[in-house]
This record gives structure tokens, C-alpha cells and sequence, in this order.
């Protein structure tokens, strides 16, 4: 495969494209300082040699005719992002500029490099795990500081961490378990199975440890998405806005004044809420309306939870108690909106149907504060998240470590068998460990490796 190739020496635009004061163009590869030699001419001084962690003040030049003026970056291999020779060409920030000196790379003999390819290669050198390597996106993209925390631990190597030491565990016994294989006559005395027993119940306890804080830590990384449902005149759009803080959707006392969904990203205490309103659910008056209600049913349906909005003013009818039926499988909080107004419904009537119902108003914010920690709650279940237990956040880490959770579970089960075979034993052992090879990337295959870095940004 061309991009699991290290011998080329790649380029590309690292900064984000628009204007901006600064714009790089990095190199990296074995050619990285030779091609900078041809086309970087220094103001000051003759340069002799790059040395590692130089920087130096020149101009770009293509033939005789100015390109821009630099700084240019050195960074030497093994001591680089890659591991490789590396070149930064901080010039301009303006696209112009940045993409002529991106052709002129490419012209002298760099490869437009693919996205994530200076990560990959990072991995592929060996500076950082798979794991790591996911995380590096993750930190670009993070959307609360939270998230942020959650996956710079994961880049320092902390996850990993705790998966090697796992790992290690695991190979640990299978070394025991495999010399009783061996030497079958010596066989595995019953002490030594109530130890081996333990052992396993340990690193499944740790395995356990790790993916109890891993569905918040994937929200954290992927956001929740939250819409806000409800008959038509309920409070919708101003549940919006008061939770926006800022007067996005519509609101007049027309029902039928929200047709288009509205979408939108807060922050929740640390959690990235993707917050929608969608337009009233009630029987449609004509064909907008219709297409609206469809709308509204399609965003409900791909909620992680559902606000099921109430008005306090107008009592309970059928159309709250049809859409009751409606979300009936969705996690739901219930509100009561209009708490400001004469209230004609009891928390009681309600309260029997969700597990949570809170009671504020929209137009004036009292207890807003209530739903904001009713959706904390939602995601941390009441526990205070500890940032050592947040290491896990990434749906393919989370789905390998569910695996070889069970499989550990499986061996320790069967470690309890008083007819012991440590051939099933040692295979799921085996089998467990694989998960986490995975994991760290250990093992992978191109295919994998594709789909994690398709997804990253070029010059990454
Ligand atoms: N008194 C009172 N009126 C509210 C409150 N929330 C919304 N309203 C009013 O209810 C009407 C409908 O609000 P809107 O947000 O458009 O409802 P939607 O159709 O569910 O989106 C508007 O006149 C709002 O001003 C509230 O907490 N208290
Ligand atoms: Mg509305």
C-alpha cells in the first residue's frame, strides 16, 4: 500500500485553510532537508548544516522568483513527529502562498501526503500505539474541555498504560497455564488453580474498572444528542433558547411556528449536548406542517435522550399522553414548563411514567439549572466521573475491551471447573489479550488503519 510506504518523503498544508497569520507546510521523510536545501535561501548568514530543533529565517525561492518569507523548522530524525526528518515552513497565512509552496514540494520530489499520514507514520515508527495515535484527532476535535482532558490523557499514553499492564497480567498467566500444558504429568495442582482463579479475577475486575467510566467518556468525545419534543405551544423553541442563552428559534404564542429542526452545540457541565428542537407532534393542518411532524419523528427516533416537554398551564391532554406512547423506549426526562403560570398539572401524574421529571420555566429560567444537572445525571449516572476512571472514550477501544472482558470472565469461569482444562483456559486467555493487541495496534491490518486515518485532517 502506497500510504503505509515510509520511504517517501511526504508533504502537505497543516494549517486549517482561510486566512490566518501563520500557515505550515510540513515535510517529513528521508529527502524532508535536502528538498528544503533547494528551495530555502537563508537572509542572514550562510547555511551550513540543519541541525535538529533549528529554526532559521529565510526566503522561499522558485527559480529566481520569490515565493515568501519563512521560518524555517528543523526537526531530525528519531526526534520528530514522525521519527523521520521533518521540515515546517512557517511562511504567511494566506492560501496563495501556502500552495505555492506546497507545489514547489511536489515539484522537487515530496508526495502530497494522505490524511493522518504523519501520524501513521509516527505509529508505524513506533513513537506512539494505535490508541495514541486515535487520540491525537480526538484532541483536535474536542469540544469541551472535558473532552479535551479525556483525550490528552489518552495521547500521553495513560490508556495504554493501563492496557499493557492488563496485557502483561494476562501473558503472565498464560505463561504458568502453558508450562502445566507442557508438562501435563506435573499438571496444575488444585492451589495452583485457586490462584490462577484469582489472578484472572483480577484483570477482569481491571477490565471492568476501565469500561464503567467508557459510556460517558464516549460522550464526551462524541456529544449527546438531546431533542426537545413535545405537542405544539409547549415551550419547545424557548427551552432552546434558554439553554442556548440566546434567541435562536422563534417563539410566538402561534402553534406551528417550528418547522425546520434547529440544531445546536452547548456545553453541559464539561458534555458536549447537541441540542435540537423539532416542531410540535400533533395532528398536521396542511402539508408544511406535515413534512415537520415526519421531521420530528425522524429526530426523536436518533436521540441518546428526549426532552418530553409538558405545559403547566394548559393541563395533561391526549395529545402529551399519545406522545407518552410515542417515546415510550427513549430515554426521556420528563419538563413541566410554565411553572411561572397557574399550574394545572401535578408532578404525580407524570412522575409515574419517567424516571426523572423536572419542573421549570423557560421565559425565566427558573430552574433551568435543574434540567442542565438532570442531563449531567443522565450521562455519569450520579457519580462524580474521576478523571482516571474517563480513559476510555473511542467506540473501537471500547468495543475490544468489552471482548476481552468477556473472554477473561469466560477463563475465570472456567478456572472454577473442578475438571480444569487448561487448553480452553489458555485459549480465551489468548484470545482476550489479542483484544487488547488491538487496542494498542499491536496487530492491525491496512484496512484498519485506513479507516482510523480517512477520517483525520490532512497535515495531521
Ligand atoms: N409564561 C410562560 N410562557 C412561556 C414559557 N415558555 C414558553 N412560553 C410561551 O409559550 C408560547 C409558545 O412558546 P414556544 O417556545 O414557541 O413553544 P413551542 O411551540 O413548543 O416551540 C410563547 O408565547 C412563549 O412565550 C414559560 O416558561 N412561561
Ligand atoms: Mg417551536
Amino acid at each position: 500500500m502506497r500510504e503505509n510506504n515510509l520511504q517517501d518523503t511526504i508533504a502537505a498544508i497543516s494549517t486549517a485553510p482561510g486566512e490566518g497569520g501563520i500557515g505550515i507546510v510540513r515535510l517529513s521523510g528521508k529527502r524532508s532537508l535536502e528538498i528544503a536545501k533547494k528551495i530555502f535561501f537563508r537572509l542572514a548568514g550562510k547555511l551550513k548544516e540543519f541541525k535538529g530543533y533549528s529554526m532559521h529565517y529565510g526566503r522561499i525561492l522558485d527559480g529566481g522568483q520569490v515565493i515568501d518569507e519563512v521560518i524555517l523548522t528543523v526537526m531530525r530524525a528519531p526526534r520528530s513527529y514522525t521519527r523521520q526528518d521533518v521540515v515546517e515552513i512557517n511562511c504567511h497565512g494566506g492560501m496563495l502562498s501556502l500552495q505555492k509552496i506546497l507545489e514547489l514540494v511536489l515539484k522537487q520530489g515530496c508526495r502530497l501526503a494522505s490524511p493522518g499520514e504523519f501520524t501513521k507514520r509516527a505509529f508505524l515508527n513506533g513513537r506512539i500505539d494505535l490508541a495514541q495515535a486515535e487520540a491525537v484527532i480526538d484532541v483536535i476535535r474536542a469540544k469541551t474541555d472535558s473532552a479535551l482532558k479525556v483525550s490528552l490523557e489518552q495521547l500521553k499514553g495513560s490508556l495504554s498504560a493501563r492496557v499493557n499492564e492488563i496485557r502483561r497480567g494476562l501473558l503472565d498467566i498464560l505463561a504458568v497455564l502453558e508450562a502445566g500444558i507442557d508438562f501435563p504429568e506435573e499438571g496444575l495442582g488444585q492451589q495452583d488453580a485457586v490462584k490462577t482463579s484469582r489472578r484472572i479475577a483480577k484483570l477482569d475486575f481491571r477490565l471492568k474498572e476501565l469500561l464503567a467510566g467508557a459510556s460517558g467518556g464516549r460522550i464526551l468525545r462524541e456529544g449527546l444528542r438531546v431533542v426537545i419534543c413535545g405537542k405544539p405551544n409547549v415551550g419547545k423553541s424557548s427551552l432552546l433558547n434558554a439553554l442556548l442563552k440566546q434567541e435562536r428559534a422563534i417563539v410566538t404564542p402561534v402553534a406551528g411556528t417550528t418547522r425546520d429542526t434547529i440544531e445546536e452545540l452547548i456545553e453541559i457541565k464539561g458534555i458536549p449536548v447537541k441540542i435540537v428542537d423539532t416542531a410540535g407532534i400533533l395532528k398536521p393542518r396542511n402539508l408544511i406542517e406535515k413534512k415537520a411532524v415526519k421531521l420530528a419523528r425522524r429526530q426523536i427516533k436518533s436521540a441518546d435522550l428526549v426532552i418530553m416537554l409538558f405545559d403547566s398551564a394548559s393541563g395533561l391532554d391526549n395529545a402529551d399522553r399519545g406522545l407518552i406512547r410515542e417515546i415510550k423506549n427513549k430515554k426521556t426526562i420528563a419538563v413541566i414548563n410554565k411553572i411561572d403560570l397557574k399550574s394545572r398539572i401535578e408532578k404525580n401524574r407524570i412522575a409515574g411514567f419517567f424516571p426523572t421529571v423536572v419542573m421549570l420555566s423557560a421565559k425565566t429560567g427558573k430552574n433551568l439549572r435543574l434540567l442542565e444537572e438532570a442531563i449531567y445525571n443522565f450521562v455519569f449516572q450520579g457519580k462524580q466521573p474521576l478523571p482516571e476512571l474517563m480513559l476510555v472514550s473511542n467506540l473501537r477501544h471500547i468495543q475490544s475491551l468489552r471482548e476481552a472482558q468477556k473472554l477473561a470472565a469466560q477463563a475465570q469461569a472456567l478456572s472454577l471447573e473442578e475438571r480444569l482444562s487448561p487448553e480452553l483456559i489458555t485459549q480465551n486467555l489468548k484470545d482476550s489479550c489479542a483484544c487488547l493487541d488491538k487496542i494498542l495496534g499491536k496487530d492491525f491490518s491496512a484496512d484498519l488503519l485506513d479507516k482510523i486515518f480517512k477520517d483525520f485532517c490532512i497535515g495531521k
